[in-house]
C-alpha cells in the first residue's frame, strides 16, 4: 500500500547544479491518478529557465571538468549513478506509482532493470572509436573522430517517465553530451527525485544534467529551437512529434522520435494457444494499454477466431482492477483525464463503427474496482483494418480483434498501417515465424513472447512511429558527430583555384 500524504510535496527544479523555483515563481499541481487529488506542487518553467538551463548545459559541455573528464572516468561516474538507482529503486517506484498510476509491480520491475542502462553504456563510453583511413593520397595521413554533439534536450512522456529519460540519458552521458531534460506536465515528480537521488549525489559536475519542468508550448518549444542545442530527443505522439520535427529542423538539429504505435500481434492456427492468448491480454493490458508498444491490434486466423476470443475474453475478465500501490494489482488508473476521455471517446467511436463489444466498454466503477480514471478492460470483435478503432492509436486498454485468412493477408494487415513500432507472431513454425517477421515493417518483432525490451536491443520505429533508434549499441551514434581530419605530410598544398583529387 502507498503511502499517500494529504499535505502538498512542493518540489524545486534542477539547472546548473542548483535547486530552484522557475524564473517566474509559477507553479501547478501534479495528480495522483487513482484519487484524482493534487499532491505535488512543480515549478512552471518558461523560456527564462529554459534558457538558464541550456546555457549552463552549454558551459558544462565547453568547459569545466565534464569535458576534461577521460572517458573510463566517464564511464566510472555512470557505473555510480547505477548503484544510485539501484540503491534508491524502491523510493523511486513509489513516486512514480502515485504521479502516474503504474502498478507497483511493474515499477519495481522497471526501476530494477534500469540500471542495466547506466552499466552498459557506461561500458561502452571508453569504446567509442573514429578510424583511420588510407585515403588515396600517399601523404596523407586521415583519420575520423567521433566527438558527442553537444547540448541535448530531452523531451519525454508521462508512460514511463524515468525508464524513457534512462534510454536517453545512458548514451548521452557516455558520448559525453550535456543535458536538459522536459518532462511530461503530468508525470514531472520522479525525474525531481531521480536528479537529487542519484545525479546530484553521483557527483557529475554542474550543469552535465538539468531539468527544466513546465508545459509542451511554453517550456517544451523554446527548448527545441534554442541556438545552442544540438540534438533533440523526443517520445511522444506522433502529432506532438511532427512538430518538434519541424521545429528542430529549422536550424538543422540532430533528431530522434520515438512516437506512437498500432501494434499488430499475429496469432496463426499452428500457435501454443495458451501462450498466445497470454501473450495477446499482455500486449494490450498491461500498463493499462498506455504503452507505445501495445498490442493493439490482435489478427486471429479465422480457423481459430471464435476458440480463441472465448478464451481471451474469460482470462481478460479475471484481471483485479484497484490500487496501484498494491503488489495485487493488475490493472491500474488511466495517467491523465484527457487521456482518460481520449479512451472512451474511442470506445464510442469503435461501437459507432459496428464493431461488436464482447468485454467491458467503458469506466470501471468503485465496486468494480476502479478509482478516479479507469476503463475497464475492453474487448471489440468484427473490426475490420480500415476502420477508426484499428488505424488510430487509443493509448487505452481497449483491443481490437482482426480476423484473416492466411499468412499473405495477415503480413498485408499487419503492414496497411501509418504505424511501425513493434509486432508479435504466434506460430509453431520455424519457417513462418522467420518469413513474417522478414516481412512485418515494424522496428521489433516478438515470436512467441510480446513487450520484451533490452538495453542490448535496438529499439524504435518505421513509418510515423519514429525516427532512429534508442538502446543497443547503435543508440550511441545518436549522441555524436563524425569528424575527418586530413593531415598533408608532403610537401605544399597543391593549385589553389583546383579542388583536390586523387589526380590534381
Ligand atoms: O503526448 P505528447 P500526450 C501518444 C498517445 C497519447 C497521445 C497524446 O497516443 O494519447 O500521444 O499524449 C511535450 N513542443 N503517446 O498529449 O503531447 C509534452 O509536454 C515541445 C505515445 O501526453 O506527445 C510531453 O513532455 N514539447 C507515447 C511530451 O511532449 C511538447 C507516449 C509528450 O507529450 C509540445 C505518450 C510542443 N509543442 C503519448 N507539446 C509513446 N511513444 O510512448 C507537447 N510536448
Amino acid at each position: 500500500m502507498l503511502d499517500r500524504p494529504t499535505k502538498l510535496q512542493e518540489y524545486q527544479t534542477y539547472i546548473d547544479g542548483k535547486w530552484c523555483n522557475a524564473a517566474s515563481g509559477k507553479r501547478f499541481e501534479t495528480y495522483d491518478p487513482y484519487t484524482g487529488e493534487p499532491w505535488a506542487l512543480i515549478p512552471e518553467c518558461d523560456a527564462a529557465d529554459v534558457n538558464l538551463a541550456v546555457e549552463s548545459a552549454y558551459r558544462a559541455f565547453e568547459t569545466g571538468p565534464w569535458p576534461a573528464m577521460t572517458q573510463t572516468g566517464r564511464g566510472k561516474l555512470m557505473r555510480k549513478i547505477a548503484g544510485l538507482i539501484e540503491k534508491h529503486a524502491e523510493h523511486l517506484a513509489k513516486v512514480e506509482v502515485r504521479d502516474n498510476g503504474k502498478l507497483i509491480s511493474e515499477m519495481t520491475a522497471q526501476l530494477k532493470y534500469l540500471p542495466e542502462w547506466f552499466y552498459y553504456y557506461a561500458g561502452l563510453a571508453d569504446k567509442i572509436q573514429g578510424a583511420v583511413v588510407p585515403v588515396d593520397r600517399p601523404d596523407h595521413f586521415n583519420y575520423i573522430l567521433k566527438e558527442p554533439v553537444g547540448v541535448c534536450a530531452f523531451i519525454t512522456p508521462w508512460n514511463s517517465p524515468l525508464m524513457l529519460v534512462g534510454w536517453k540519458l545512458a548514451p548521452a552521458l557516455a558520448a559525453g553530451c550535456t543535458v536538459v531534460i522536459k518532462p511530461s506536465e503530468f508525470t514531472s515528480a520522479s525525474l525531481l527525485e531521480f536528479m537529487k537521488l542519484v545525479i546530484e549525489e553521483s557527483g557529475l559536475p554542474p550543469g552535465v544534467v538539468n531539468v527544466v519542468t513546465g508545459y509542451g508550448a511554453v517550456a517544451g518549444e523554446p527548448l527545441i529551437t534554442h541556438p545552442k542545442v544540438a540534438k533533440v530527443a523526443f517520445t511522444g505522439g506522433s502529432i506532438t512529434g511532427a512538430r518538434v520535427n519541424e521545429l528542430a529542423a529549422r536550424s538543422f538539429k540532430k533528431v530522434s522520435l520515438e512516437l506512437g504505435g498500432k501494434s499488430p500481434n499475429v496469432v496463426f492456427d499452428d500457435c501454443i494457444l495458451e501462450d498466445a492468448v497470454a501473450g495477446a491480454i499482455s500486449g494490450i493490458f498491461a500498463a493499462t494499454g498506455q504503452t507505445c508498444i501495445a498490442g493493439s491490434r490482435l489478427l486471429l486466423q479465422e480457423t481459430i477466431h471464435d476458440a480463441f476470443v472465448e478464451k481471451l475474453v474469460a482470462m481478460a475478465k479475471q484481471a483485479r482492477l484497484g490500487d496501484p500501490g498494491l503488489p495485487e494489482t493488475q490493472v491500474g488508473p488511466v495517467t491523465t483525464p484527457p487521456q482518460y476521455q481520449k479512451i472512451l471517446s474511442y470506445i464510442d467511436i469503435a461501437k459507432d463503427e459496428g464493431a461488436r463489444c464482447v468485454l467491458g466498454g467503458g469506466p470501471a466503477t468503485r465496486e468494480e474496482g476502479g478509482g478516479k480514471y479507469f476503463v475497464k478492460p475492453t474487448i471489440f470483435t468484427g473490426v475490420n483494418n480500415t476502420m477508426r478503432i484499428a488505424q488510430e492509436e487509443v493509448f487505452g486498454p481497449v483491443l481490437s480483434v482482426i480476423k484473416f485468412k492466411d499468412e499473405d493477408e495477415a503480413v498485408a494487415i499487419a503492414n496497411d498501417i501509418a504505424y511501425g513500432l513493434g509486432a508479435g507472431i504466434w506460430t509453431r513454425s520455424l519457417r513462418r515465424a522467420h518469413s513474417v517477421a522478414r516481412r512485418i515493417k515494424a522496428g521489433t518483432v516478438w515470436v512467441n513472447t510480446y513487450r520484451a525490451v533490452s538495453f542490448l536491443m535496438p529499439f524504435g520505429g518505421y513509418k510515423a512511429s519514429g525516427l532512429g533508434r534508442e538502446n543497443g549499441a547503435e543508440a550511441i551514434e545518436g549522441y555524436l558527430q563524425t569528424k575527418s581530419v586530413w593531415i598533408n605530410n608532403g610537401p605544399g598544398g597543391g593549385n589553389p583555384f583546383v579542388i583536390k583529387t586523387a589526380s590534381s
